[in-house]
């Protein structure tokens, strides 16, 4: 009977981003499909603490392994985030490779699924004569300007910043600047440059490729892509997918939000990879004490740089809060939550007091505000954070936008001024009831007749 179930491997590239739409989309196949699971997992050695976190409370059709860690050892610190990803991957191919016959020979294996770093592995699949697939964990709109830029690289030889005019990647798209495009093509010397100018080649090597957002949010992106005869391969829109079965209230944050109005919070997080500066985190607490406002804050240390790292670390090791300004916590108290590093995020956006959201415009932190109706503040860091914010600030119109002032500081003004807006204006009302009604068709892309449901089902 084991040898008749289908079995999907699904490779995860290191970031959580990319491991918890995968595993809840795994999650969908076993529970409605009728599917078992498989996760192969490259790492580069680092801590699986918070990776095991996921992968511990998943159904028994679900296994996974991690593959032996890759020496990245020899890497400069400034290696681009994607760069090191994808070598994360190349590096154990040879070992995903084993992994993948022994799967072939012991269940019946019928595809890969990769996520939107995972092309390498595609060449593995096709030796075993199953098709791959690819998860693309961010949004149709960035999918869409992936496949533009080989046009834009016909077109300019500028730097994309420099563009006469804004660029639009489909037909209805809203004008974006070149400022706001992914990271890996602001630089046309670099390494990575390349690399982004060559993925859209890859993505048409899958079999299929599957989007986590749904047709509703972004109806004219997906009509792009899934016109037939168009440069992608099949595209699949089969999200909303954010994290579930997180059903504990233990947290103290949650039990503070319990106690708190309706609608009253803002929520602040940068996600599991965006850090401030120093400055910066300064300008922010003093931004959130003026707006005076309710606050569920996620803070991590300022980032650091070789100059100060040795002082930093001291300094945490004697008051892990060190680097707020002097006072803040006594004078925010009661009004306000700092929660060193991590949160219960999607519990917090989904607390009836949890009215805002202040956010680095992560996809799955922007589908998880989606799903729960909360608007947002965008500030977005890097990756294609700023598209995401562009997106929902002008096409959307479900979230405000900070900018840095010209030494890249967001000013303690524009931060309150921003969070007055959102929580209590005739404008943030709007936004919110904006939000509402995406929420609503969030809720019906997965009904038993929904355009996700349908499209998974198709696949
Ligand atoms: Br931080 C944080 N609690 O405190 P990313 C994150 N998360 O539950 P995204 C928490 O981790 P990027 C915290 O809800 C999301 O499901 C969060 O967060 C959860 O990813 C997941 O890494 C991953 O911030 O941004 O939002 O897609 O572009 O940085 O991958």
């Amino acid at each position: 009977a084991a040898q008749s179930t289908p079995h999907i491997a699904m490779v995860p590239t290191p970031g959580m981003g990319h491991l918890i739409s995968l595993t809840e989309f795994a999650k969908r196949l076993v529970r409605y499909h009728n599917f078992t699971v498989t996760f192969l997992i490259p790492h580069d050695g680092s801590s699986k603490k918070s990776q095991l976190s996921v992968l511990e409370g998943l159904p028994t059709s679900i296994s996974h392994s991690f593959l032996p860690p890759t020496d990245m050892s020899n890497l400069p610190a400034d290696t681009p985030i994607e760069t090191r990803i994808i070598l994360t991957l190349t590096r154990s191919l040879t070992d995903l490779r084993e992994s993948l016959r022994a799967l072939a020979e012991s269940t019946r294996l019928v595809a890969l699924l990769v996520d939107l770093f995972g092309f390498p592995a595609f060449d593995l699949a096709a030796e075993l004569g199953v098709p791959a697939y690819l998860f693309y964990s961010c949004n149709a709109m960035s999918l869409c300007s992936v496949f533009h830029i080989p046009k834009l690289d016909q077109m300019y030889t500028c730097e994309y910043r420099d563009l006469p005019e804004p660029v639009q990647f489909f037909p209805g798209c809203v004008p974006v600047q070149g400022i706001d495009m992914i990271d890996p093509v602001q630089n046309r010397q670099d390494d990575t440059y390349k690399l982004a100018l060559g993925v859209a080649k890859q993505y048409q090597r899958a079999a299929g490729l599957l989007v986590n957002s749904f047709l509703d949010l972004e109806p004219a992106a997906f009509k792009f892509l899934m016109q037939k005869g168009g440069e992608p391969p099949p595209v699949y829109p089969v999200g909303p997918l954010i994290r579930t079965g997180l059903e504990s209230r233990s947290d103290l944050c949650l039990r503070w939000l319990d106690d708190q109005p309706n609608v009253s919070v803002l929520y602040v997080s940068f996600g599991s990879g965006g850090t401030l500066s120093l400055d910066q985190i300064r300008e922010l607490a003093f931004g959130l004490e003026e707006s005076g406002h309710r606050f569920v804050w996620v803070v991590k240390s300022p980032s650091e740089d070789s100059k100060n790292a040795t002082f930093f670390k001291e300094q945490i090791a004697d008051e892990p809060l060190w680097f707020l300004p002097e006072g803040f916590l006594e004078r925010t108290k009661g009004l306000g939550m700092v929660v060193p590093s991590w949160a219960p995020q999607v519990q917090i956006l989904s607390h009836g007091s949890t009215g805002g959201f202040l956010s680095h415009c992560g996809w799955n932190s922007v589908l998880e505000s989606i799903v729960n109706g909360v608007p947002i503040i965008a500030w977005p860091l890097f990756a294609e954070q700023r598209l995401n914010a562009v997106e929902l600030t002008t096409d959307l119109k479900v979230a405000l936008r900070v900018q840095p002032n010209e030494d890249g500081v967001v000013e303690r003004r524009q931060i309150s001024e921003c969070i007055k807006r959102l929580m209590a204006s005739e404008e943030g009302k709007m936004l919110r009831e904006r939000m509402t009604a995406l929420r609503l068709a969030a809720t019906t892309a997965f009904a038993e007749d929904g355009s996700s449901t349908k499209k998974i089902s198709e696949l």
